[in-house]
């Protein structure tokens, strides 16, 4: 095997296209570096970095507190495996606990796993707890839902192109439209055990749900004893500015699901946290993963956790998220048809007219701010959380001439 110790741009590309899925159409940036909220690439051009890894490094590209935590013990001690016990996992876990008023915690690695392992343990639970017949627990979700990737998720997304190919499905999961909680009323029955739901739809190009969506849901899930569980892989951690997007509902789900910036960006960690005692259903064998909960996992999140909470970075996106759309609303463009957000999780909605985001994107970029559309006609705007009030300012120049073009 031959190995090319620095190639160019276009050697990158070629090599990603000869021998890779194509399961990506990126933008033809290559990284090579980052810090904070800027990117390089091999050229050794600037970058803003607005989109965060869809918010897995909201504390910053490589921030030097978690690197240092991952550096530290990967040479000290990485994976044991769950066969054993290891003296990062438990302190993990009480951190963890403490800071979401959590009673348990099942850590995985994916986002996806966690949906998953999220599924297993309220059928498990429905099956158990609440008395339903063995194979008839259903599950409601939303319309226009973003999970992750696996077969039994992409089976209840509304998205065809998600789906297309990869029947069959599993079954047992009820779609109802998102923000409509008469809808989940009418849908529950007996057999419900779970409605799994986004606090604000990421994917879905970045929709926020009427005011009291989510109480209501809480309260319809309390009355039918149905098991309220929110994806926050990509609203929460601070994103929206609170801990997790919930708290703008004042709700507590049962069970949340955190992934992405749990890491900082700098390993797949994710997890399931259990507000009443679902995850109590799971004996010994029922579930598990090599590295689900490794040493070199926790102490990453482990840091991760603090330095999100002690370097105020919640507070900057509840105080910046704001400023930003104001900026926003200030633009005089006839492409734009709507401008929303939460915290730092922000979209521009343009009209069909607009010719789609991804143009717009691509302008973006010749002016060094990273983007990516989500369903072709929204830009989406979530730079990592430690951004500065001068930082916007000089991205709104690029924003405002780019959104301003014919
Ligand atoms: C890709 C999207 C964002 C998520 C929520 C679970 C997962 C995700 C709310 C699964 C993952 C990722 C997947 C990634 C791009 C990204 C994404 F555009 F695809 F939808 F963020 F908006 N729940 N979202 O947003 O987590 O298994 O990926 O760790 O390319 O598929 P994962």
């Amino acid at each position: 095997m031959t190995i090319l110790e620095s190639i160019s741009h276009k050697q990158c590309i070629a090599l990603e296209d000869q021998y890779g899925a194509r399961n990506y159409k990126p933008l033809d940036v290559v990284l090579s570096r980052g810090e904070g909220i800027w990117v390089w690439d091999v050229q050794g051009k600037k970058y803003l970095d607005m989109l965060s890894a869809y918010s897995a490094v909201n504390q910053g590209h490589c921030h030097p507190k978690i690197v240092a935590a991952l550096v530290e013990q990967a040479r000290k001690l990485a994976l044991v495996s769950r066969a054993f016990r290891h003296d990062q996992l438990g302190l993990f876990y009480k951190e963890l606990c403490e800071l979401t008023h959590s009673h348990m915690v099942l850590p995985m690695n994916s986002g996806a796993e966690a949906v998953e392992s999220v599924i297993k343990a309220v059928r498990k639970w429905g099956y158990r707890e609440k008395g339903v017949p063995d194979g008839k627990a259903e599950i409601i979700v939303c319309e226009n839902n973003f999970h992750g990737r696996t077969i039994t998720i992409v089976g209840f997304s509304s998205e065809q192109q998600y789906r297309d190919g990869y029947a069959p499905f599993t079954p047992g999961f009820k779609i109802i439209p998102y923000g409509d909680a008469d809808a989940l009323q009418d849908a529950i029955t007996e057999n419900t055990v779970g409605f799994l739901v986004e606090p604000i739809q990421g994917e879905g190009g970045i929709i926020i749900p009427p005011d009291g969506f989510l109480a209501r849901a809480r309260e319809i899930c309390d009355r039918n004893n149905v098991v309220l569980i929110t994806d926050e892989i990509q609203s929460g951690l601070g994103r929206t500015g609170k801990l997790l997007a919930e708290e703008h509902d004042g709700v507590e789900a049962d069970l949340t699901l955190i992934g992405k910036a749990l890491s900082g960006g700098l390993y797949p960690v994710s997890a399931v946290l259990s507000n009443r005692k679902v995850l109590g259903v799971f004996q010994p064998g029922d579930h598990g993963s090599t590295y689900g909960g490794n040493p070199l996992a926790c102490a990453v999140a482990r840091t991760a956790l603090r330095v999100l909470v002690e370097e105020g970075m919640i507070e900057n996106a509840a105080k910046l998220g704001p400023y930003f759309m104001d900026q926003l609303r200030t633009i005089d463009s006839p492409h734009i048809k709507d401008i929303r957000g939460r915290g730092l999780m922000i979209g521009v909605e343009l009209h069909n007219s607009a010719g789609g985001a991804r143009r717009f994107c691509e302008a973006l970029q010749d002016k060094g701010l990273l983007c990516k559309e989500t369903h072709e006609h929204v830009i989406r705007f979530a730079p990592p959380l430690v951004i500065t009030k001068d930082e916007i300012d000089w991205a709104m120049n690029a924003i405002s001439d780019v959104l301003r073009m014919e």
